[in-house]
């Protein structure tokens, strides 16, 4: 079966990798794509965040990467005949946003939404602590660069 992991990815992290890597265990296909998510305001350009995706997915033979931003997540699973999208779950704040979003893809087009708990040690990484941290001054690298994944680019501070 093939599924579909759509994200900001803005930039990729950690978590996301976890993620990722453990959906291509379940999963015959994942397809990782970037996708515009109007609530927030983009900082990378598309073009970097699939090459860090890409880097980050290094060595999943499964796993290939792509980007749709001009449409609605169902049209793109439509257009490429996937009917899973995969999410992952930090708490109770990603499941207020993720439910409304499964029930209509699921009444839209007949996806269905799989949920992949967070690994507790990843769960408080996201995109904007990345964001914030490398915009600091005074924290160090290293820092940062803990929460990216390994060969998934600089700590994206430019
Ligand atoms: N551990 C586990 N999972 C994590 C972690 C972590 N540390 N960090 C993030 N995640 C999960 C998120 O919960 C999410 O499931 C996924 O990884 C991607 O996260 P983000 O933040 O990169 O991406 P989002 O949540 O902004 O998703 C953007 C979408 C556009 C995909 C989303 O908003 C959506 O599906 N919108 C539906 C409406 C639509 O169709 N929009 C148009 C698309 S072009």
């Amino acid at each position: 079966m093939r599924a579909l992991f759509p994200g900001s990815f803005d930039p990729v992290t950690q978590g996301h990798q976890d993620v990722l890597r453990r959906a291509a265990l379940l999963f015959d296909e994942v397809v990782v794509c970037v996708m515009f998510n109007p609530n927030k305001a983009g900082r990378l350009p598309i073009t970097e965040r699939l090459e860090r995706l890409r880097a980050a997915a290094t060595g999943l033979g499964n796993v290939t990467v792509d980007s749709h931003t001009g449409g609605l997540l169902v049209d793109y699973c439509r257009r490429v005949g996937i009917d899973v999208v995969l999410r992952g779950v930090r708490g109770v704040r990603d499941l207020d946003y993720e439910m409304p979003m499964a029930r209509m893809n699921h009444e839209l087009a007949g996806v269905e939404t799989f949920f992949i708990a967070a690994d507790p040690a990843l769960a408080h990484i996201s995109s904007t602590l990345v964001t914030a941290m490398s915009q600091r001054d005074r924290v160090p690298h290293d820092a940062v660069s803990e929460l990216l994944p390994a060969g998934g680019g600089d700590s994206g501070g430019s």
